[in-house]
């Protein structure tokens, strides 16, 4: 390193230092730079000196950067291994956090085991905190106006959604056609009290027509999945805690009288069926009936939409798995 800046210059100043080292317990560094001014410049030496000295700091700088470089592609290296383990592993969201302590990553491999990751979940809304869609679609939830609160009320589920009845969340990001199978589960603590029919815990779209459905309160302790010519009431207790689910299933090539067949279950129990239910998502909206103004006032949470038709076992033993 016997030159710091090389090439020769016609206007302005160039350095050169003789041979020197570092000692490792100091931080003081002496580069021993001679500046030499080349014929052609006049003004401004002051500056230009101060320009020369911010170069070599720099130079100094350029090479730290280059040694985290380096650690950072480690730290990149690791990122991919452990991610093509996730593949496999499936909880890439836990995996992939922890990259610099062994212990930490046996410990998440282990979870990966315990814990099975069902890609057939559409959407799944913990609402430990936020309105963030706990699967790998990134379906999170838009809130209007802002200004939800989660809280703990009985520890179904971690925290709760609360509701206050003037505000909603929705996605358009679902598509899901009439002829495909499909689960809605969720729990909700109505304050039922303070509301009135068509308060919904769901719904599909803006408008009522075509299959679009919404899930609500009948305003006689009732929950209700209504859609165009069909009306489901399942009964509701107010200020408890309660598991419903509602599963879609089609079957191709079958007749239609029996066909599009619509279950529903309550705390883990199948309660019936309706066939012909046709149905149409243009969106989730969770808290807010079809043609809007009519908000849910309660708590809901853990709410989740399948791509499948759940049995009845595990129906169950998905209302089990909370206790
Ligand atoms: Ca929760």
């Amino acid at each position: 390193m016997y030159e710091l800046f090389s090439g020769t210059r016609t206007v302005g100043y160039y350095g050169e230092s003789q041979p020197f080292s570092i000692d490792e317990q100091t931080n003081n560094l002496s580069l021993g730079i001679n500046l030499i001014q080349v014929p052609g410049t006049g003004n401004d030496n002051d500056e230009e000196g101060t320009d020369t000295d911010e170069e070599g700091t720099d130079t100094d700088e350029e090479d730290t950067d280059t040694d985290e470089e380096d650690t950072d592609t480690d730290e990149e290296d690791t990122d991919t291994d452990e991610e093509d383990t996730d593949t496999s592993g499936e909880d890439t969201d836990t995996g992939g956090e922890d990259i610099t302590d062994d212990n930490e990553t046996v410990d998440n491999e282990t979870e990966e085991e315990e814990v099975v990751v069902d890609l057939t979940l559409l959407a799944h809304y913990k609402f430990e905190g936020d309105l963030t869609d706990n699967t790998s679609y990134g379906r999170h939830l838009t809130n209007y106006p802002t200004g939800f609160t989660f809280s703990n009320p009985d520890n179904i589920s971690g925290k709760a959604a609360w509701f206050s009845g003037n505000k909603y969340a929705y996605t358009d990001n679902i598509s899901i056609e009439d002829t495909d199978n499909y689960t809605i589960a969720f729990w909700i603590k109505p304050y039922s009290a303070s509301m009135t029919a068509w308060d919904s815990v769901m719904s599909s779209g803006d408008q009522t027509s075509y299959g679009r459905f919404q899930i609500d309160y009948s305003g006689q302790d009732k929950l209700r999945f209504l859609t165009q010519g069909h009306t489901i009431s399942i009964d509701l207790e107010a200020l408890e805690w309660q598991h419903f689910v509602f599963t879609k299933q089609f079957i191709p090539n079958y007749v239609m009288t029996y066909n599009h067949v619509l279950s529903y279950y309550k705390d883990g129990e199948y309660l019936d069926n309706k066939t012909q239910v046709e149905t149409r998502w243009d969106k989730i909206k969770i808290g807010l009936n079809r043609s809007g103004g009519r908000y849910w006032i309660g708590f809901i949470d853990d709410f989740r939409i399948y791509n499948r038709t759940l049995t009845a076992d595990e129906v169950e033993e998905l209302y089990e798995s909370y206790e």
